[in-house]
């Protein structure tokens, strides 16, 4: 389990940012530090696609992404890469289905927060077994960010997990906009996470601040 509380976790999850230098149509940094001015409440540093940093590269925009979000108070999670959040001492980790086990990922992140996408109530079940501390439920909408994105499963999919006696915080992704966001928590998440509504904004702060007002 990890150092923070269930209840902080609720609360980080309210606007999750994800995002990598792909996702930019500026600086990252200066797309982040934009973001958190806006109001977003936990990031994720997802490199991945065609474009995307690997090695060392990977690692210094990290760090420099990481040190953004330590001055703001604002905890950083790494998608897929236990190496990369070990070395770091990341605040998370974030895996989905098809990357390293939940069970093996618990074991070596430590007291790190663990998040899993699921799309099913047995992986929600088997996430929470292998010590997940929030799940990642989506596309809720159609999604632009992600090609290897599944069927859309509409905001059904939480409401489905919750009657089902999936408790732990969940996360809406894909397709979220200040238009839709009160909905998705209306549905029973904790919380929104986007990439390209506040990445590819034109006024990356005025995205922000918008979906936080949405989902408040
Ligand atoms: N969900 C999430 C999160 N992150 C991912 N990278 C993903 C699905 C594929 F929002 F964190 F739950
Ligand atoms: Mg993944």
């Amino acid at each position: 389990m990890t150092k923070f509380q269930r209840n902080e976790i609720e609360e980080l999850l309210q606007l999750y940012f994800i995002m990598g230098s792909t996702n930019c149509k500026k600086d990252p940094e200066y797309v982040l530090q934009q973001a958190i001015e806006g109001g977003i409440t936990l990031f994720q540093f997802r490199e991945k696609g065609p474009g995307a940093l690997e090695g060392r590269e990977k690692a210094r925009l990290a760090q420099k992404l990481f040190r953004v979000c330590k001055d703001a108070g604002i905890p950083f999670i790494v998608n897929d890469d236990v190496g990369l959040a070990v070395e770091l001492d990341a605040d998370g980790i974030h895996v989905g289905q098809e990357d390293l086990a939940a069970n093996f990922v618990r074991e070596r992140a430590g007291d790190k927060i663990l998040g899993v996408s699921a799309h099913t109530i047995e992986e929600a079940n088997k996430a929470i077994r292998d010590g997940a501390d929030y799940l990642g439920l989506g596309p809720i909408y159609p999604t632009i960010s992600k090609d290897d994105a599944r069927a859309v499963s509409g905001l059904a999919i939480i409401d489905n997990f919750r009657k089902n006696g999936i408790t732990i915080p969940i996360v809406g992704i894909g397709g979220i906009t200040a238009a839709n966001a009160r909905d998705v928590i209306q549905a029973g998440a904790n919380g929104v996470s986007l990439i390209s509504a506040i990445a590819a904004a034109d006024d990356v702060k005025k995205a922000s601040s918008e979906l936080k007002r949405a989902v408040m």
